[in-house]
């Protein structure tokens, strides 16, 4: 059931991190994006935000979301996945809504490989969280809690 006195933030997840705990646990982590998805509602219980979690495999379905966004969200918390490192269309999808945004990724992409060093993501993004595996999101929603309350 939703809360309509709290703002809404979409957080939306990217292609393949429906795979999250089944492999690569050693860079992603043990914890399934359910386990992510219930942590975070649970840390959001405590703030002025709703969590309302997705996950795409789909480009185009992530523009959609993020087109629905303007409508149906106050924030945008985003882990783009690989298509963090290509994708032009939800650079452009992500510019033209007014919304905070704030960029997380599980892994350091900065220790990665060069391809992972480039990121379509942040020139629309309030800030970047990485690195810190799924506490990320909520370090995310923290700042997002900070920055909407400071209207910084
Ligand atoms: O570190 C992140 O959160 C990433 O966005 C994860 C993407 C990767 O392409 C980015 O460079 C960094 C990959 C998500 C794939 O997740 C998997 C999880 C388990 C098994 C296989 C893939």
């Amino acid at each position: 059931m939703t809360n309509t006195s709290k703002k809404t933030v979409m957080v939306i997840n990217g292609p393949n991190l429906n795979l999250l705990g089944s492999r690569e646990p050693e860079v992603y982590g043990r914890e399934s994006l359910k386990d992510i998805e219930h942590r975070l509602k649970t840390h959001a219980s405590a703030t002025p935000w709703q969590v309302d979690f997705r996950q795409s495999n789909q480009e185009g379905e992530i523009i959609d979301w993020i087109h629905e966004a303007r409508e149906s969200a106050q924030a945008i918390i985003i882990n783009a996945g690989a298509y963090t490192h290509t994708s032009i269309a939800i650079m452009d999808a992500l510019l033209a809504v007014n919304l905070p945004i704030i960029e997380v990724h599980l892994s350091n992409i900065f220790k990665r490989e060069d391809f992972r060093h480039h990121s379509y993501i942040s020139p629309a993004s309030r800030g970047i969280i990485c690195g810190f595996g799924s506490r990320g999101y909520l370090l995310a929603l923290d700042a997002l809690a900070d920055i909407t309350a400071q209207k910084q």
